[in-house]
């Protein structure tokens, strides 16, 4: 009798472990935080990834990748050499039946609720554009290439405020 609904549950709990995400997918506004762009498989069955190209959103006040053993990484700037910059990729080889992460250090945002990052996968044989941005209007939409988010938590609203009380 328990199995339709806890099938229905197994559905709607199944995330989009196997996509590129982003890892953590929460982090607090205006706060460094390390984020990881989890790739969880190749562009297809048996293929290897070659390139994980990451768009920096505005906002994003400084993005530093971290050194990967095995990978170089490229920075693509725009016309202000103080900003961050606007994409990083990395290049190195990640056979289909393996995952990696790929961390980049950020200054994120004060203000705003979500973060975007569009990433474009190389792979030996083909190419997959996780870019794909789910429509507000329509939460329950299946996205086949969905772009990784960052959802930010607002930052304290003062540092001074109300510290919790100690009780000796
Ligand atoms: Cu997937």
């Amino acid at each position: 009798m328990k199995t339709p609904l806890i099938a229905l549950l197994a559905l709607v709990a199944t995330p989009a472990a196997a996509h590129v995400v982003a890892a953590p997918d929460t982090a607090r506004a205006g706060a460094y935080a390390a984020i990881a762009f989890r790739v969880g498989h190749a562009c297809a069955t048996g293929d290897a990834t070659l390139k994980v190209r990451i768009e920096i959103p505005d906002g994003v006040a400084s993005a530093r990748p971290q050194v990967k053993p095995g990978w170089t990484y490229t920075l693509e700037r725009g016309p202000d050499p103080k900003a961050a910059p606007t994409a990083i990729t990395f290049e190195g080889r990640l056979p289909d039946e393996a995952f990696d992460d790929f961390a980049v250090l950020m200054k994120l945002p004060v203000a705003g609720e979500r973060l975007v990052f569009p990433v474009v996968q190389t792979c030996e044989k083909g190419e997959s554009q996780w870019t794909e941005v789910a429509d507000p209007a329509r939460p329950d939409e299946k996205l086949s290439r969905p772009a990784p988010v960052v959802t930010l938590i607002p930052a304290p609203i003062s540092a001074d405020a109300a510290p919790a009380a100690h009780h000796h």
